[in-house]
């Protein structure tokens, strides 16, 4: 038996560290998570089979804790110790996502937790960003933020050693864990005062605001911490009253009876006073609130389906309001089945299997008619499989509403995830592979159970 503590456990901590740090910071982050915490319990208390399912998949504990946040880096090396960083906690990169494509020079990972157990305990994913200084066109401005940030280290020299101290280790004990919590905790801190003066904030900031945001601070600041849902078009319509002013558009598919992907709302980034060198004062804004919905995660299949339906519902350009754009979205996503039995005979979903009985069933060569057959026998239970990741699309939706930017198309077409791998020192896993795995092994373990050989 080792003495170090589970990684389970010090993300858990961290991320409620830095959810309360967060509400230090920006106070509309607790009227939201009071707010969220209200709708999720009426909607809890008003529909028992939901309750019955979140219970059932073991998501209602992990539900008052679960988050996403988003941060943004300047150099491969920064990329690199975070992914060391994020390791130390089980959180590992899943996912490239391309943000060249909607005009922000940035491309991006989730480091998460990817196995069953790990996302029972506390989902906690980081959406992180690295700069792409190659697509700054002026040569001067490209050479100016390159040195400024060989210039800082983002990480307290105890969270470098505790990095790694954990990896020579293998873990790390009681102590070593909690200040890894603190120490780690630093890099995502608000820090109002610039390391560089007025002018070069503006440069910056002329060539696209996420530059500056990302160049002019001590350190990747955390700049949204993302509460679940059960209801996001009734947290929607209550932001208001609690005194939160939310984007006209939830991002994404519309309701549904079965939801799939993830939807999302946020609301303005706040304008915060900044002391820039020299003394100088001024403002720059970077963080803003958000909340989601999750539902299930799609296939490739489900994947090619979402965005066809997606892109037509974009024809005859942006809806007036939030209720006309969802009425023209639900009319299109008809074409998407929406009960879970056809997602996933049709393959458009994944799901966990789950043995309900130990009785022995001949499952036979394990083939498709099978299976069919032990779920209409009721000893095979299918459910859906969370969707743990982004959206591209939203996520970059995202990034403009919050950075009120308007779309550069000379950053188009960049994607290069060959780069940003080299940048982070790994290959990133390919989600949809991962969710491919997840449903195969729980189908595999049913089936073995069910064989009595489990
Ligand atoms: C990240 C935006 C991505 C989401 O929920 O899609 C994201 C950023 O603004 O840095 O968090
Ligand atoms: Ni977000």
């Amino acid at each position: 038996m080792s003495n170090w503590i589970a990684q389970d456990k010090i993300r858990d901590r961290f991320s409620r560290a830095m959810s309360e740090m967060y509400r230090q910071e920006v106070p509309q982050y607790g009227t939201l998570l009071a707010l969220v915490d209200t709708v999720n319990r009426e909607t809890l208390a008003a529909s028992p089979e939901l309750h019955a399912a979140l219970r059932e998949s073991d998501e209602l504990a992990r539900l008052d804790v679960e988050r996403h946040g988003a941060i943004r880096v300047g150099t491969p090396q920064e990329l690199a110790m975070l992914r060391r960083l994020f390791a130390v906690m089980g959180m590992y990169p899943v996912g490239y996502y391309d943000l060249s494509e909607a005009g922000v020079p940035v491309h991006s990972t989730a480091f998460r937790p990817v196995d069953d157990g790990a996302l029972k305990r506390n989902p906690f994913r980081v959406f992180t960003s690295l700069l792409r200084l190659e697509l700054i066109d002026d040569p001067e401005l490209r050479q100016r933020a390159a040195e400024i940030l060989a210039a800082r280290d983002i990480f307290t020299p105890a969270a470098r050693e505790l990095i790694a101290t954990a990896e020579r280790q293998g873990g790390l004990d009681e102590a070593q864990a909690e200040r890894f919590v603190a120490e780690a905790l630093e890099t995502f801190r608000w820090h109002r005062e610039a390391t560089v003066d007025l002018a070069t904030y503006r440069a910056l900031s002329d060539e696209h605001r996420l530059i500056a945001d990302v160049v002019c601070f001590r350190g990747p600041h955390i700049n949204h911490l993302t509460p679940r849902t059960l209801d996001i078009d009734e947290v929607q319509r209550r932001m208001p009253e609690a005194g939160i002013d939310p984007k006209a558009i939830i991002e994404g598919p519309p309701r549904r009876d079965c939801p799939i992907l993830l939807r999302q709302t946020s609301f303005k980034a706040l304008e915060e006073a900044i002391r820039f060198a020299g003394d100088e004062q001024g403002h720059h804004s970077a963080r803003f609130g958000e909340i989601e919905q999750r539902g299930v995660a799609l296939t490739r299949k489900g994947r090619a389906l979402y965005d066809r339906l997606l892109t037509a519902s974009r024809e005859g350009g942006p809806a007036a309001d939030n209720a006309s754009h969802q009425a023209k979205l639900s009319a299109v996503f008809g074409d998407f089945p929406d009960d879970p039995d056809t997602l996933r005979r049709e393959g458009l979903a994944f799901f966990h299997y789950r043995a309900v009985s130990n009785a022995s069933v001949n499952t036979g060569p394990g083939g498709e008619g099978d299976v069919e057959a032990l779920i209409a026998r009721g000893s095979l239970v299918a459910t859906p499989m969370t969707y743990e990741d982004f959206l591209p699309v939203s996520a970059a939706g995202i990034f403009q509403s919050n950075l009120g930017d308007g779309v550069r198309d000379d950053y188009a077409s960049h994607s290069n995830q060959a780069q940003f791998e080299e940048a982070l020192g790994a290959r990133v896993t390919d989600e949809i592979a991962l969710y491919e795995q997840r449903q195969q092994a729980s189908l595999e373990q049913a089936l073995a159970e069910l064989a009595g050989t489990g």
